[in-house]
């Protein structure tokens, strides 16, 4: 079992795909056991994306990522980070084919639609970011009697 952070970014949302998007993860077999609707300060924005403060895309990334509400849940399954990065596309909406997340909701680079977690070590450390231990819900069977 694996888990993985997804962001519905601000464009998806925009455009009323949050629904279809999620719709992808739960008929892909991944089970979302986290979720929540908020808007990113400029700060929160910098301190996600901080591996790429030094990137000349980083400031028109951060006011795209602000520039409206995002969809943030955790995606809980077998391979659940490779599930989701091939759910999504390629980074670059311009190469995803269609029938992929970013074919279908995705303009370019900047704006694709949707963020997936690239690794184990990411995907703990943005869960982290969003979300306390108290509001991802374990599975039924792990609660005890
Ligand atoms: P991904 O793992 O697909 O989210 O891609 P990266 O970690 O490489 O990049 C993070 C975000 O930076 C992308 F979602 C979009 C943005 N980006 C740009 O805006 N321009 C670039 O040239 C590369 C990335």
């Amino acid at each position: 079992m694996e888990r993985t952070l997804s962001i519905v970014k601000p464009d998806a949302v925009a455009a009323g795909a949050t629904g279809d998007i999620l719709s992808r993860f739960e008929k892909a077999g991944l089970t979302i056991v986290a979720l929540k609707k908020m808007r990113l300060t400029e700060a929160q924005a910098q301190g996600f994306y901080a591996v790429h403060k030094e990137r000349p895309f980083f400031h028109d990334l951060v006011k795209f990522m602000t520039e409206g509400p995002i969809v943030v849940s955790v995606l809980e399954g077998e391979g659940a980070i490779a599930k989701n990065r091939d759910l999504m596309g390629p980074t670059d909406s311009t190469k995803a084919e269609p029938g992929t997340i970013r074919g279908d909701h995705g303009t370019d680079i900047e704006r694709n639609a949707c963020h997936g977690s690239d690794a184990p070590e990411t995907a703990r450390v943005e869960i982290a970011y969003f979300f306390n231990a108290m509001e991802i819900q374990a599975p039924v069977e792990a609660l005890p009697a």
